[in-house]
C-alpha cells in the first residue's frame, strides 16, 4: 500500500487526518427501512418484541459487521497489495465467511419440505358445551400459522411425491399456544410410537445409494409395511389420490389422535379435530404429478403464495367429531386410542366450529417456515391428551426434536414460536437466550423475588383430567381392539367410487412394480386380498402375479360415503385456466375470456407462442406464458381462442388437457383443433361456442366438479 492509499479501500488516497469533523455521510433520505433507532421494546419475558427481532441484522441505511461497525466495502477482502495473499486480519471476511457457513441447520427429520402462511382462526362460539378453550368461545379471534409438509422428501425434494402431507396450525391464543399437528390422512401407519423409526426408516431413501427420494416406490417401505399389517390402513390412503393433492389449499386435514375436552363444567368428551377446504378436497392425477414434479418441483408451494398474494385467501373450517367420554374410549365398535381407524362422519358428524384464513405469506422463509416448531403438548385449558400410545410418544419427539434442529431448549424465543400471551416459565439461560431476566430468585418457592410467579388453580392449560388408570401391571403388549388391520382399509376402498379405485388400484401397480423383490410384491398382493377380491385381482394382474384365494378377514364392513371426494361440486375460486391466443386472435375474444375468467374468482393465464404483449396500446395485455414455459399441469382448464395454429405445443397440450379430463373450451373456429386428437365436439367437459363470453361459462361450471369425471369411462 502507497503511503497515500487509503487503509480501508485500496486504491483510495487516504485522508491526511481522521474525518471526525465533517463526516461524509451519504446524501438524501434514507432508502429502504423505517428508523429503527430508540429504546427496544420488551415483552413480558424480557425479550424484545417480535417486531423488532424480525428487524434484527437489518436496520439503519449503512452495512455493517455483525457488531454495528459500518463497513466500506464487502467486495474486496483485506490483502497484501493487489496482487498478494489475504490477510488473516480481515475480520469482516471471517465474520462473513464463518457466519455463511453456519447457515444451514439440520432439517426436519420428517416433513423436512414445507410452505406455510399466516392468519386468523374465527370461533363460531358454538363449542362450548364441550370445550371451555378460549379461542373456541364467541366472537374469539386468534392469530395462526400453518405449516404444510410432505413427510418423507428432504428440503429440497419436489412437492407432488405420493405422501402424506402435514397440515400442522399454532393458534397464539390469549391462553397459551395451542398447535394442531395433523395430517391430510385420518390414520397413521403405526399404533405405538415405538415403530415411528421402523417406518420412517423404511420409506427413507435406502441407506446404500439414498434413492429413491421422496417415494414410497421401493423394496424397503413395500416390505415394512407387507409385514407390518396394521400400516394397511394408512397405506391404502397413500395410495389413493389423497396423496396427490391438487394444492395445499385442497386438503382436508386430521388431528389424527383423539384428544380429550372438558368444559367449563368439568364434563369431558373425547373428540378428533378435522380441517374441511372451502376449496373442496381435490386431487391430480398420477400422470399429472409425475409431469409437476419435473416442470414445476415448487408446485404447491408456489401456488400457496400465489393464491395468497392474488387474495384468493385458502379457508377452512375447524370440525369437531364429539363422541361420549365413555370408560373403555370405544365408540360404536370402534377404538378410539387406536390412530389406525377413523370414525365415518355418518356416525359422528363433524360439528364445524370456526374458520381459518390464512391471508398472508411469510416473509422470510427460514425465520418463519423453517423454524417453526410444533409441538402436540403445546394445550389451552379444556383440551387435554388421550392414553393413544402414538400421541403419548409424539408428546416426547416433538420437544426433543428440536433440541438438535434449532440448536437448544430457546427456540420457543424465536419470533415465530412465541407466544401472544404473558410468559413467565422461570426457566433460564442456556444456548441462544434472547431474554434478560430480571430478578434474583428463579425458583420455587420464593420470598426474594415476592413469591413470584404464581400459580393458578383457575384455568390451566395441560388441564390432566383425573382419569381413572386401570389396575394393571406394565407390560409391552396393546389390546385386543388394536389387532384388527383390515376392516376400515376394506371401508376405505368401499367409500371410493369406480374412478377413485381404478387409481388407487393403479398406484399399487406402480408402486410395487418399482420393488425389486417379488417375495414383497406376493406378501402385499396377499395382504390386498384381505381387503377387497377386485383390488387384489386387478394388482395382482398388473404385476403378472396370480392372485391369491380370497381371504374373509374383514367381514360385513359399510361404505362411508363421505370419504369420496367426487360427486359434490365446489367454489372455483383459485383455480387456474389457460387462454390460449395469438397474435390473430381478435383481441375482444381474448378480453372477454380473461374477464370471465377473473369474475369467477379465478386465475387467468394468457398463453400465446411468444412473450410480450397481445393487442395495442394501453389495452394490450401481458402474456403470461409462452409456448416454452407453459404446460397443461397448470392449468384447471383450457380455453382455446380463434386465430391460433395447430403446433406440437399446442397439441400437446391439448391431449394431455383431454387426458387428465380437465374442461376445454373453443371459441368460434378454434373447435378445429379438436379434430386431429379425435375429441368429439359433445364429448364431456368439451365446450364450443362462437360466443367466448358462453364457452367460458361452460368451463367455469364444469370446474366445480373439478374434472370432467364422465371421460374416465370412454
Ligand atoms: Fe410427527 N413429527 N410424529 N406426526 N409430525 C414431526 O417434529 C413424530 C405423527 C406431524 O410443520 C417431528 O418438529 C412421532 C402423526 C407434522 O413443523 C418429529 C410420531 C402426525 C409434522 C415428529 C409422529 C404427525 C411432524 C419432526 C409417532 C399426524 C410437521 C420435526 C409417534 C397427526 C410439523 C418436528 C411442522 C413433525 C415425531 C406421528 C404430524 C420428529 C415420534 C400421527 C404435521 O418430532
Amino acid at each position: 500500500m502507497s503511503s497515500e492509499e487509503s487503509p480501508f479501500i485500496p486504491g483510495k488516497p487516504a485522508s491526511s487526518t481522521p474525518d471526525f469533523d465533517e463526516p461524509q455521510r451519504p446524501q438524501g433520505p434514507p432508502e429502504a427501512k423505517p428508523d429503527q433507532s430508540g429504546p427496544r421494546p420488551t415483552t413480558p419475558t424480557g425479550a424484545t418484541s417480535a417486531d423488532e427481532q424480525d428487524a434484527q441484522g437489518q436496520q439503519g441505511r449503512y452495512h455493517t459487521t455483525a457488531q454495528g461497525g459500518r463497513l466500506p466495502d464487502t467486495n474486496h477482502s483485506l490483502k497484501a497489495g493487489a496482487r498478494g495473499p489475504v490477510l488473516i486480519q480481515d475480520h469482516h471476511l471471517r465474520e462473513k465467511i464463518t457466519h455463511f457457513d453456519h447457515e444451514r441447520i439440520p432439517e426436519r427429520v420428517v416433513h423436512a419440505r414445507g410452505a406455510a402462511a399466516h392468519g386468523t382462526f374465527v370461533s363460531y362460539g358454538n363449542a362450548s358445551s364441550v370445550t371451555k378453550a378460549g379461542f373456541l368461545q364467541a366472537e374469539a379471534e386468534t392469530e395462526v400459522f400453518t405449516r404444510f409438509s410432505t413427510v418423507v422428501g428432504s428440503r429440497g425434494s419436489p412437492d407432488v411425491a405420493r405422501d402424506t402431507r402435514g397440515f400442522a396450525t399454532k393458534f397464539y391464543t390469549s391462553e397459551g399456544v395451542f398447535d394442531l399437528v395433523g395430517n391430510n390422512f385420518p390414520v397413521f401407519f403405526i399404533q405405538d410410537a415405538l415403530k415411528f423409526p421402523d417406518i420412517v426408516h423404511a420409506a427413507k431413501p435406502h441407506p446404500d445409494r439414498e434413492i429413491p427420494q421422496a417415494q414410497s416406490a421401493h423394496d424397503t417401505f413395500w416390505d415394512f409395511v407387507s409385514l407390518h399389517t396394521e400400516a394397511t390402513h394408512h397405506t391404502m390412503w397413500q395410495m389413493s389420490d389423497r396423496a396427490i393433492p391438487r394444492s395445499l389449499r385442497m386438503m382436508e386435514g386430521f388431528g389424527v389422535n383423539t384428544f380429550r375436552v372438558q368444559n367449563s363444567a368439568g364434563e369431558t368428551s373425547l373428540v378428533k379435530f378435522h380441517w374441511k377446504p372451502e376449496n373442496g378436497v381435490h386431487s391430480l392425477l398420477w400422470e399429472e404429478a409425475q409431469l409437476v414434479n419435473g416442470f414445476d418441483p415448487d408446485f404447491h408451494r408456489r401456488d400457496l403464495a400465489d393464491a395468497i398474494e392474488a387474495g384468493a385467501y385458502p379457508r377452512w373450517e375447524l370440525g369437531l367429531q364429539v363422541m361420549p367420554d365413555s370408560e373403555d374410549e370405544m365408540f360404536e365398535g370402534i377404538d378410539l386410542l387406536d390412530p389406525t381407524k377413523l370414525v365415518p362422519e355418518e356416525l359422528a358428524p363433524v360439528r364445524a366450529v370456526g374458520r381459518l384464513t390464512l391471508d398472508r405469506n411469510p416473509e422470510n422463509y427460514f425465520a418463519e417456515t423453517e423454524q417453526v416448531a410444533f409441538h402436540p403438548g403445546h394445550l389451552v385449558p379444556g383440551i387435554d391428551v388421550t392414553n393413544d400410545p402414538l400421541l403419548q410418544g409424539r408428546l416426547f419427539s416433538y420437544l426433543d426434536t428440536q433440541l438438535t434442529r434449532l440448536g437448544g431448549p430457546n427456540f420457543s424465543e424465536l419470533p415465530i414460536n412465541r407466544p401472544r400471551c404473558p410468559v413467565n416459565d422461570m426457566f433460564r439461560d442456556g444456548m441462544h437466550q434472547t431474554a434478560v431476566h430480571q430478578g434474583v430468585a428463579p425458583y420455587k418457592p420464593n420470598s426474594l423475588d415476592g413469591g413470584n410467579p404464581f400459580s393458578t388453580e383457575d384455568e390451566h392449560a395441560l388441564i390432566d383430567v383425573p382419569q381413572p388408570v386401570a389396575e394393571s401391571v406394565k407390560e409391552r403388549r396393546a389390546s385386543a381392539s388394536f389387532d384388527d388391520h383390515f376392516s376400515q382399509a376394506r371401508l376405505f376402498w368401499l367409500s371410493l367410487t369406480g374412478i377413485e379405485r381404478q387409481h388407487l388400484a393403479d398406484a399399487f401397480i406402480f408402486e410395487l412394480g418399482k420393488c425389486y423383490e417379488e417375495t414383497i410384491r406376493r406378501r402385499e398382493v396377499k395382504n390386498l386380498a384381505a381387503i377387497d377380491r377386485e383390488l387384489c385381482e386387478t394388482v395382482a394382474t398388473g404385476l403378472g402375479l396370480k392372485a391369491p384365494e380370497a381371504d374373509d378377514r374383514a367381514p360385513g364392513v359399510t361404505a362411508s360415503p363421505a370419504l369420496s371426494q367426487i360427486g359434490r361440486r365446489w367454489p372455483v375460486a383459485g383455480r387456474k385456466v389457460g387462454i390460449v391466443a395469438s397474435a390473430d386472435t381478435p383481441f375482444d375474444q381474448i378480453t372477454t375470456v380473461r374477464a370471465a375468467v377473473a369474475e369467477a374468482g379465478m386465475v387467468p393465464l394468457l398463453v400465446a407462442p411468444r412473450g410480450g404483449r397481445l393487442g395495442e396500446g394501453s389495452t394490450s395485455v401481458a402474456v403470461e406464458r409462452t409456448y416454452a414455459t407453459m404446460r397443461s399441469v397448470e392449468f384447471d382448464a383450457v380455453v382455446l381462442t380463434e386465430g391460433i395454429e395447430s403446433s406440437t405445443e399446442v397439441d400437446v397440450l391439448i391431449s394431455e388437457a383431454w387426458r387428465h379430463l380437465k374442461a376445454i373450451a373453443t371459441c368460434g373456429n378454434a373447435e378445429i383443433l379438436l379434430e386431429e386428437p379425435g375429441i368429439g365436439l359433445g364429448d364431456p367437459g368439451i365446450f364450443c361456442s362462437d360466443e367466448p363470453h358462453e364457452a367460458t361459462r361452460q368451463v367455469i361450471e364444469a370446474l366445480a366438479e373439478h374434472r370432467a369425471w364422465a371421460r374416465a369411462d370412454m
